[in-house]
């Protein structure tokens, strides 16, 4: 981009950031009362132990047809065809997820500020014009909420139920975090830099949702701060006017509306740092089901996954020699180097097309055609390597918060 197209660029963007603000003010304020009236028709989830029924909801700002897990605050499911189609996540059907209710309903983009604070030279609040004035980055990534899939765990945990569709990838387009902790300079002694944003809990004396990210790791040049999703500013619930991007990490980081950047001289020993989103610290945290007592850490980079996306659960299809299967991919904290398929639940696997490279951390499709034994039920895999050589294991693992499933998954069809 030139100057004139970024100046450009800038311009609309303001502009479209007050008419997303007037949009949503309206809808989400209309949200409780949604409960009787926004749902058509229902879903199957594919939950062990039986389907479990969901609504499918259209009536959320900026969002079309989701998988309705939650109305207050709003948990919102990207139905698993959507993957198929398009490698980058549409964003009116990117998924949903806040912790508390207290969501603002509009933002006014002059008067906001993003205040940059605490172990630095010299505290900062900078507009949003100010921010998109930094050089630009433009990064391909998959958000994944930490517990995506959580419904599958075997024995059930408590949690949101998902299944697999907490996740999505983007174009993201911002500014590198590192230059604007340098406009308020750091100083030496960092430790960590804490991230806010403008939700806040509704339950007095709840801890508000913070999250941090160690200093080496804030300014390493890849976590960005951005206002730009697939083309256009971000819906407001993924997190207008700006969110946090951390690359190959869990999406719990991905702190939405931030307004708040703190650099810290120790390590966040808030609520949401010490206390939540925590796993055992085993390989593949992974425990006996029903453990309790055990070390844990900070939940952090994501692991190889992949799923069948051009069959669906249970779906019936003509017997034939052999079909075209195809689906998506991620690497985790790095690209993906290879898929294979099986479609006799995993005694011969075959080896799949990979689609277009956007970058290690984005979505990545595969295709394959392969032979089909039956007529009847047939189990169809699918299995990634990622480039550090990491595959995806066959046996699920289990902890209490229902985080980081990775294992192979299972997409049952029946052909006659
Ligand atoms: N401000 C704020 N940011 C947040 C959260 C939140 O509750 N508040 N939830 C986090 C979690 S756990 C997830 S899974 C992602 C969801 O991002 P999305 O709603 O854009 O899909 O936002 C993250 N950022
Ligand atoms: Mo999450």
């Amino acid at each position: 981009m030139d100057r004139l197209d970024a100046e450009l660029a800038a311009e609309t963007s303001r502009r479209r950031f007050l008419q997303n603000a007037a949009l949503g003010g309206a809808a989400i304020a209309a949200a409780p009362a949604l409960a009787q009236g926004i749902t058509q028709g229902l879903t199957d989830l594919h939950l062990p132990g039986g389907n479990a029924q969901r609504p499918m909801t259209s009536a959320f700002p900026g969002k079309g047809s989701m998988i309705l897990q939650r109305v207050h605050p709003p948990l919102l499911e990207t139905p698993m065809d959507v993957f198929d189609r398009n490698v980058f996540t549409p964003n009116d059907q990117f998924f949903v997820r806040w912790h508390w209710a207290d969501i603002p309903t509009s933002i006014d983009v002059d008067a906001f500020r993003l205040t940059i604070r605490g172990h630095v030279n010299k505290p900062i609040a900078i507009s949003l014009e100010q921010l998109m004035r930094l050089p630009r980055v433009e990064m391909a990534a998959v958000n994944q909420c930490s517990g995506n899939s959580r419904g599958l765990f075997q024995p059930r945990v408590p949690g949101a139920q998902w299944g697999n569709g907490a996740m999505g990838n983007a174009k993201w387009l911002g500014v590198r975090l590192r230059d604007v902790l340098d406009l308020a300079g750091v100083k030496a002694g960092a430790v960590q830099v804490r991230f806010g944003a403008l939700d806040q809990p509704v339950v007095a004396g709840a801890p508000d949702f913070q999250k941090a990210l160690d200093i080496d790791h804030a300014r390493d040049g890849e976590v960005m701060i951005a206002f730009g999703m697939n083309g256009t500013q971000l819906p407001l619930l993924n997190g207008f006017p700006i969110r946090l991007i951390v690359p190959g990490w869990y999406s719990t980081y991905w702190v939405k509306m931030l307004n708040d950047i703190e650099v810290l001289p120790g390590p966040d020993d808030e609520y949401w740092m010490a206390k939540a989103y925590k796993i055992p610290a085993t390989p593949g945290a992974n425990v006996k089901p029903g453990a309790k007592d055990f070390p844990t850490v900070p939940i952090n980079r994501m692991i190889p996954r992949s799923w069948v996306t051009s069959l669906g659960e249970g779906q019936r299809i003509a017997h034939e020699a052999s079909i075209p299967l195809g689906g998506i991919a991620l690497g985790g904290d790095c690209g993906v180097a290879r898929v294979d398929v099986s479609t006799d639940g995993g005694r011969h696997w075959f080896a799949t097309k990979l689609g277009p490279d956007h970058g290690k951390y984005s979505f990545r499709r595969w295709d394959a055609q392969v032979p089909l034994p039956g007529p009847g039920k047939t189990s169809l895999m699918s299995r990634c390597w990622n480039t550090a050589g990491v595959a995806q294991p066959m046996a699920p693992i289990w902890n209490p918060g229902g985080f980081m499933r990775g294992n192979i998954e299972t997409t049952t069809i029946v052909t006659a």
